[in-house]
């Protein structure tokens, strides 16, 4: 792999059974239902990760060296399927954070479903521009039935910043128009990212790589999945953890301790790397000791080098922007004003913890928060409210002061 390949990632979102997952192994050849619990049901439920490089051969963009063709590398894609099923919100929501792009795949014969609006909603909360729509399974649609879905998914861009986006129709399985896509993953502009700032490593998973019975010397370190927002990060830094450890104490209290650790080793998709700059995504092995990281536990932290980190919080002010229907629904409902003591669900960064409106006043709400979050100066808060027994997404917030 070339290391300096512009790069991006993009997170594949949408309603459940509209071709995510088969979509993602045409791209990168490669299929992220991989846990068995998923391949028991046929849904996605945590965050699957898959990545390709893009080349140019001749005129066209695509995903393998094509023999006998002048081909050069150009970019770097790393992408992240999402659940599209509705109890599965919050997973979407820490999946949001770490993108830079999405591809929204709407099935052409199913039209717009609760969570293709859900999952757009949130997109726009997180005030992203670059969107690439799929109109996928058109295999399965009629002309007419697929030129309606495209009205209506036009509709649904119209007036967001996202209205300009690509209306592919693709069939995922048949592998139709799939070059499409690779053209106009080319055309994403890549966000501008600060490599001279202090690092901030957002951690979407962690794992514990080491087979039962491996004998302690011979044991990896905890391993830390990402994205890393900005800065650069080299083998050998001493990093810090945030909130970091969950400790139990008695009477049913809980805190966290901030970790300290250092950087064993760095790996990108199947290479192993000195160091890296922003925009990446990454696994970090650490010097943990592997059971501190293992079953996504550290999932949610945030990465920096010694001393760069704001603390972790339990209370935030935030301003929030409501919408005004609750999508996801099937039906219409109206986004009520939020209420002092009422229980709403936060995305901060990769975090997702529940928190209790404590007070509100002249348009600022204060929460006490379950979980300790690390909230970044230009983070947007993905709030949901549960409805009907589920999570919701109703709007979002920024912090203040
Ligand atoms: N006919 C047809 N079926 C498709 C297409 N894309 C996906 N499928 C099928 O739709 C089902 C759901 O696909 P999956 O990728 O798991 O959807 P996800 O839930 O959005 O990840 C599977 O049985 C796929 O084989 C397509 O373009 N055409
Ligand atoms: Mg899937």
């Amino acid at each position: 792999m070339d290391k300096d390949l512009p790069e991006i990632n993009v997170g594949v979102v949408g309603h459940v059974d509209h071709g995510k997952t088969t979509l993602l192994s045409r791209l990168t050849g490669k299929f992220t239902d991989t846990h068995s619990e998923e391949l028991k049901r046929g849904i996605t439920i945590k965050l699957g990760y898959a990545e390709t490089t893009l080349y140019k051969c001749g005129e066209k963009i695509t995903n393998v060296q094509e023999k006998g063709k002048e081909c050069t590398p150009v970019r770097y894609v790393s992408f992240i399927d999402a659940p599209g099923h509705e109890m599965l919100m919050a997973t979407m929501l820490s999946g949001a954070a770490i993108i830079d792009a999405a591809i929204l795949v709407v099935a052409a014969n199913e039209g717009i479903k609760p969570q293709t609006k859900e999952h757009f909603m949130a997109l726009q909360a997180r005030n992203l521009k670059n969107l690439i729509v799929v109109q996928n399974k058109i295999d399965l649609a009629s002309k007419e039935k697929a030129l309606e879905n495209y009205k209506e998914i036009k509709n649904l861009l119209k007036g967001t910043s996202m209205e300009n986006a690509p209306i592919i129709p693709v069939s995922a399985q048949q592998g139709v128009n799939i070059d499409k896509i690779f053209e106009e993953l080319y055309k994403i502009e890549i966000p501008k990212r600060d490599e001279k700032s202090n690092p901030v490593f957002l951690v979407a998973r962690s794992f514990d790589i080491n087979k039962p019975g491996k004998k302690i010397p011979e044991l990896n370190g905890g391993i830390l999945g990402g994205i890393l927002k900005e800065g650069t990060l080299k083998v050998g830094d001493e990093i810090e953890i945030k909130p970091g450890l969950y400790i139990k104490k008695t009477r049913g209290e809980t805190t966290y301790k901030t970790l300290h650790t250092k950087i064993i080793s760095l790996h990108k998709g199947e290479d192993t790397i000195n160091e890296v700059g922003p925009g990446a995504s990454i696994s970090i092995e650490t010097s943990l000791d592997p059971s501190l990281t293992k079953a996504d536990s550290l999932r949610g932290c945030v990465v920096s080098t010694k001393g760069n980190l704001p603390d972790a919080k339990e209370n935030i002010k935030m301003k929030a922007t409501l919408f005004k229907e609750v999508s996801g629904l099937k039906g219409h409902q109206i986004v009520d004003p939020l209420k002092t003591k009422e229980t709403l669900m936060l995305s901060i960064n990769t975090t997702i913890t529940v928190g209790t409106v404590e007070k509100i006043s002249n348009g600022e709400i204060e929460l006490s928060l379950n979980i300790p979050a690390v909230v970044l100066e230009k983070d947007n808060i993905g709030v949901a409210r549960n409805i009907e027994g589920h999570w919701r997404l109703i709007g979002w917030g920024t912090q203040i002061e």
